[in-house]
């Protein structure tokens, strides 16, 4: 019988392997500014959980997608949401000088570069989608970069992040924090789960959007809870930083102990959802119970 692995080594595995690809991504020959470069590179090497691609990679392999294909499409959720961190990071956003342990882009080189980090990680991640290499037919190419400007434009993250801004110090209640939290963070979810259903041209595509609904939402409310709960060296960033802002969240909404109870009971959801895959979602499952269980 094979060892079991552990999930925490499998995801470890899953991004050192996806790193070194995505790193070829960027080669030095493309930029005119070794500055521009460094600070690209140093926001992709110092990494992340890289849970989205883990997740559009796992679900791709159970519908049978080319690793190619499904390592390209990968890359992009994962620059795209790079790109996001750097910008929010920026003083006139968040304003944070920790982000995955290291010191943010903009603290390590200058608001401006940071800026141009964002935008040139943006812009790369909608390139890969359109190349052939990330799929012979131009209709899942078009698709795929649809869906991704979508989830991470006014309709998506972008938006979400306006409304967070924008809600500081506002009174929100449950469903107008539900309604942020799915444009800020869950879209990008969703994009990774039905990612592989465009690329393998399959029916699937709601059967795992409504599993990406009830992921995204777990794994927002255990991101609330680690701003409460977990402790710098683990979350690689300052905690405590909704309660000082005075930003409503599903914590300060429901409590502690309610907030893991729906947590928990999402999570339970959406592995109801993968049951019709049998053995090929054994991964998958292991994957969905880590979202609630992580302490980074
Ligand atoms: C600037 C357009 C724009 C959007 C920013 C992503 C985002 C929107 C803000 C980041 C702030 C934040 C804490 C969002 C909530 C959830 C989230 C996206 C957490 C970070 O994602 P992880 O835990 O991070 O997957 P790693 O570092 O592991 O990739």
């Amino acid at each position: 019988m094979k060892p079991k692995v552990n999930i925490e080594n499998y995801i470890k595995k899953f991004s050192v392997d996806f790193d070194r690809k995505l790193i070829k991504l960027i080669p030095k020959k493309n930029y005119f500014s070794n500055r521009l470069y460094n600070a690209v590179l140093y926001v992709v090497k110092v990494g992340g959980k890289r849970l989205r691609p883990l997740l559009l990679t796992e679900i791709s392999k159970i519908l049978g997608v080319n690793k190619s294909n499904s390592f390209r499409t990968a890359a992009a959720v994962e620059l795209i949401h790079c790109y996001s961190l750097v910008h929010d990071d920026l003083p006139a956003m968040d304003n944070d000088d920790l982000r995955r342990g290291y010191p943010t882009c903009h603290k390590k080189f200058d608001d401006a570069t940071a800026i141009l980090v964002g935008d040139a990680l943006q812009t790369l991640a909608f390139q890969v989608l359109s190349e052939k290499t990330t799929h012979h037919d131009s209709e899942v190419r078009c698709k795929l970069i649809n869906e991704l400007s979508k989830s991470s434009g006014v309709n998506g993250m972008v938006g979400g992040q306006m409304l967070d801004l924008v809600a500081e110090d506002k009174k929100l209640n449950l469903n107008q924090i539900k309604l942020l939290q799915k444009l800020k963070t869950g879209e990008l979810f969703s994009f990774s789960c039905i990612a592989g259903s465009v690329l393998a041209k399959k029916k699937s595509h709601e059967v795992f959007k409504k599993y990406a609904t009830y992921l995204g939402l777990a794994f927002q409310i255990k991101d609330d809870l680690l701003d409460v709960e977990g402790d710098e060296k683990h979350t690689g960033k300052k905690t405590r930083k909704d309660s000082v802002r005075g930003k409503e969240t599903f914590i300060s909404l429901l409590g502690k102990e309610k907030a893991k109870q729906k947590s928990t009971e999402l999570i339970s959801n959406a592995k109801k959802i993968l049951q019709p895959f049998g053995k090929k979602a054994t991964k998958l499952i292991e994957i969905t119970e880590y979202i609630i269980s992580r302490n980074k």
